[in-house]
């Protein structure tokens, strides 16, 4: 694209906010400022390295598609993420999980994992210059074929996966200290009921119980801890034992972060809405950007109302430093790198339509009553040239722009993707 036409299209899109008294290069620097924590799962379909043939099962997630390019080992996922990396714009993070340690042929069970097995992410991660998050995995694997872990009724299965996350939450915090930046654990696991059960109360005192020892543990290092809760997952449709309430009483006790998965909560329910309301208890949040799409919770994000709705709930209120964003989405039907790309992409732009409100007239507005007035102004915002604002912060970022970043990522299928077979 011709950067001289993007900065002058700039010129003018600033102009037009400066009229409203948003200035659009601060708005760019704090855009900036934010890093999103990359989902390394996306890239080869939740599959993990645990065994050269391993694949998602069983914990309610469900991956469908089989196009042709999956990462299929550490180095070609590397070399995948790198290549997703440049051509989204700003510094961010990688979000692994547990089952994608370098195992280096060994069988290496959950209950056996340190972070000796994700030093070489390490390493890579401080020569890419980007952090870590981590999140221990209690799905795809023989202990969890019945959808149940932490709430077990067997109290074997719930010793060997509260190991497991007590381990996970060490490799976390080690990978915090060496790159010096408090590594998120985050906590989910599939446990819940396909057909209605008598027992809720006694899976939820389990998992309470499972994670009071869990969390009993402060391992040394830079860590934060969250738990995810859901709605429903498959097979676990009639109950789920870590729900939103659970979650929330859980973590408040505990100091813990809520994890708010956008694709967890009914269909009408909004994730933007919950921001405020958890601000007062939760010095902190993640949020796991998704996309729900009837049963499913997890396609890839797109720039869609509710994702503006959420960003612009952050933003209003004033907590972008108090919230982690990141990604949670696979999609195996289509090129995965640029399924990184698209969402990482989205979700930043959400943001900056977000940075570029002015909230300060429409706070007000509202104040002197003049809610027409309010309603004008947020309508006005949405035609105003805000992707003149993307485009010239992708070029100031050393990355491709509009149909630039697109041939990109069909460059890279056709030179790398397309060879594995
Ligand atoms: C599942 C949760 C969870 C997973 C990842 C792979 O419903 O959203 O975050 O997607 O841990
Ligand atoms: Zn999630």
């Amino acid at each position: 694209m011709n950067q001289t036409r993007i900065e002058t299209a700039y010129e003018l899109a600033r102009e037009q906010y400066a009229e409203l008294g948003i200035d659009t290069d601060l708005a760019s620097d704090r855009l900036a400022s934010v890093a999103l924590s990359l989902h390394c799962w996306q890239g080869d379909d939740v599959g993990g390295f645990e065994s050269p043939d391993a694949a998602l099962s069983g914990g309610g997630l469900a991956v469908t598609g089989n196009y042709p390019g999956k990462a299929r080992t550490l180095d070609e996922l590397r070399h995948d993420l790198a290549h997703a990396f440049s051509l989204i714009p700003g510094s961010h993070r990688l979000n692994l999980h547990a089952i994608y340690g370098d195992f280096a042929g060994q069988k290496t069970d959950r209950d056996a994992i340190g972070p000796e097995h994700f030093q070489s992410w390490i390493d890579w991660a401080k020569e890419q210059r980007i952090k870590l998050d981590f999140n221990a995995t209690l799905f795809s694997h023989p202990l969890a074929e019945q959808g149940l872990t932490l709430s077990h009724p067997d109290a074997n299965i719930r010793r060997f996966w509260i190991e497991h996350v007590k381990r996970c939450r060490r490799i976390g915090a080690a990978m915090g200290e060496a790159l010096e930046s408090s590594c998120v654990h985050n906590l989910w696991i599939p446990d819940g009921t396909k057909n209605d059960t008598t027992d809720r109360a006694a899976y939820r005192q389990r998992l309470w119980e499972s994670l009071c020892e869990i969390y009993a543990d402060s391992p040394s290092g830079r860590l934060l801890d969250s738990v995810e809760s859901k709605l429903f997952g498959i097979g676990s449709e009639s109950f789920v034992v870590g729900s939103h309430e659970f979650y929330l009483g859980f973590a408040q006790k505990h100091g813990l972060m809520p994890c708010l998965d956008m694709g967890h909560y009914h269909p009408t329910e909004s994730v933007a809405e919950k921001i405020s309301a958890l601000m007062p208890v939760f010095e902190q949040l993640l949020i796991h950007v998704s996309r729900g799409v009837r049963w499913d919770s997890d396609h890839v994000v797109h720039f869609t109302d509710d994702v503006r709705a959420l960003m612009l709930e952050i933003t209003r209120a004033q907590a972008l430093e108090r919230v982690h964003l990141a990604l949670d989405y696979f999609d195996a039907s289509l090129n995965r790198v640029g399924a990184w790309v698209i969402g990482a992409r989205a979700t930043l732009k959400a943001l900056l339509f977000a940075l570029l409100e002015p909230a300060e007239t429409l706070r007000k507005l509202e104040a002197a009553n003049d809610g027409f007035g309010c309603m004008a102004l947020t309508e006005r915002m949405k035609s105003l040239p805000f992707g003149a604002v993307w485009d010239w912060y992708c070029v100031k970022a050393g990355v491709p722009v509009g149909a630039e970043w697109i041939a990109a990522v069909h460059a890279y299928e056709n030179e790398v993707l397309n060879k594995r077979n």
